[in-house]
């Protein structure tokens, strides 16, 4: 029997403990429970974010040594720890071992990135247009920002926010994902261990009072939210409202488009990849699959085969390849979907039924939908499960407006050997990111992440771009 973990918030470098009110069950096996924790609100918000206050000035004061050595410590701890991480995240999320392992490790090596951007800050000199005058510019931290993750990547997004916002001197309050704290708890630990001091960032357990009270709060300088478009509008609203900085990574509805001229077998990999790894549980997966003419019954038959034939199960067990959904509910909300595209026309070529599985879990067969038009809803509702709808069109010309014709615009890719065609797309995807030849999802943790239209808003995460978030510019001028 595997230990049942009690989780705490840990405000000023301490944990708290606080009533277990509430129980997380494992997706692949529900009479297993992985930890309790508690329910905070805007108390505990309050206590966070007053030592997240109090500690900013020593720590953006800080050499960025200091900085870069803590987070250095804090990435080869991470992965140092990726088998038993990942073995707790997997748990208490869903994915298969191996993406969880995978997932812990790209978090380590976020913490490494950012561990030499904290000693690269930079700035700029530029001649005045006034003789004599010098103008220098250059970044400084901000304050204390309150990071809002999600639960489908419950230990990189938290590196992916936490990291720049303390290597450049900022400190935080993180709001863990309500199904996924065990492994975010891990991840604040580790952070201590490796030497941060009290404060520098701190998390508090609980729903949406915790994140409407960061939101709402005086002394949050900015909010960083992953999650789904309905609360990012609010969280946009709430920081508005005090004229706090906001950055807010929403869903997807990401083409992929495939030519005639694909290289079949790269297609169907690179579909099968992007719609159905992770459990469909990205906010870049593949959703809409666009395919021309020429090439669409060979591409579809030869998809769906490799569908029916992925393993979906615990996700411990290593020849599990597709895990269950993170929650009985977002269980649902993929066979409500299954439902709305088949009464739309969609035909059903792989998964579709419920899976009755031993152990019990929150199962969903990766699911194949053909036929479907680009106006039905499934082609513009993000399902965010393992279930992909497929389009067919006449030419690059209407796959591009297909691709082009929702209200996102995360990731866009396309499978085609034409550089005219690749570039093309290249320019002319509505979406923050474009991928030849490559799926949708599965992004690079050094470089920027980020949308268009109704997936982002707000400067990019990740990367070099992190620093127009985490950090603000001064100009200096001077004269002799
Ligand atoms: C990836 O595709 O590698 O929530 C990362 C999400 C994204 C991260 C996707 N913010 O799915």
């Amino acid at each position: 029997m595997t230990e049942v973990l009690s989780l705490s918030h840990w405000i000023n470098g301490e944990k708290v403990s606080a009533p277990l009110e509430v129980e997380r069950r494992n997706p692949s096996d529900i009479a297993e429970v992985v930890a309790r924790f508690p329910r905070g609100g805007a108390a505990q918000v309050d206590q966070a974010v007053a030592a997240a206050s109090a500690a900013f000035d020593a720590w953006s004061d800080a050499s960025p040594e200091v900085r870069a050595d803590i987070l250095d410590r804090t990435g080869s701890l991470l992965i140092e720890r990726r088998e038993s991480l990942g073995r707790l995240l997997s748990r208490e999320e869903g994915k298969t071992l191996a993406e969880g392992i995978g997932e812990t490790m790209r978090a380590g090596r976020i913490f490494r990135y950012f561990a030499g951007e904290a000693l690269r800050l930079h700035g700029q000199n530029l001649a005045s247009v006034r003789p004599g005058v010098e103008i220098q510019t250059w970044r400084q931290p901000v304050g204390v920002f309150g990071l809002i993750t999600p639960w489908n990547f419950p230990i990189a997004i938290p590196a992916w926010k936490i990291a720049p916002a303390i290597a450049f001197g900022n400190t935080v309050v993180l709001k863990a994902a309500g199904p996924t704290p065990a492994t975010a708890e891990a991840l604040v630990a580790i952070l201590h261990e490796a030497g941060l001091p009290a404060g520098v960032v701190n998390m508090v357990i609980g729903d949406g009072d915790v994140g409407r009270a960061l939101v709402h709060h005086r002394d949050v300088v900015g909010i960083s939210f992953t999650g789904s478009q309905g609360v990012g509008a609010s969280v946009a609203e709430g920081a508005a409202r005090r004229q706090a900085r906001v950055q807010l990574e929403m869903g997807g509805k990401n083409p992929l488009v495939i030519l005639d001229d694909a290289d079949l077998d790269r297609a169907v990999a690179v579909a099968l990849d992007g719609s159905f790894m992770s459990t469909g549980q990205r906010c870049t997966a593949s959703s809409r699959l666009i395919i021309q003419d020429g090439i669409h019954n060979r591409f579809v038959a030869a998809l769906a085969e490799k569908v029916a034939a992925l393993r979906v199960g615990h996700a411990l067990d290593p020849r599990t390849q597709v895990g269950p959904a993170v929650t009985e509910a977002q269980a649902e909300v993929s066979f409500r979907y299954i439902d709305i595209a088949t009464q739309a026309g969609g035909r059903i070529l792989a998964g579709g039924e419920r899976l009755s599985h031993q152990p019990q879990g929150w199962y969903v067969p990766p699911t194949l939908i053909a036929d479907t038009d680009p106006s039905a809803r499934i082609n513009h509702e993000e399902v965010f499960g393992p279930v992909a709808s497929t389009i067919r069109v006449a030419d690059y010309e209407e796959a591009l407006a297909v691709a082009n014709g929702t209200e996102f615009g995360l990731s866009a890719g396309i499978v085609t050997q034409s550089l005219k065609y690749a570039r093309d797309f290249q320019r002319r995807a509505k979406a923050g990111m474009t991928m030849v030849n490559l799926a949708t999802a599965g992004v690079d943790y050094h470089v920027p992440f980020g949308g268009t239209r109704g997936s982002s808003h707000g400067p990019r995460e990740q990367g070099f771009a992190a620093a127009d978030f985490y950090t603000q510019i001064k100009t200096g001028y001077s004269a002799a």
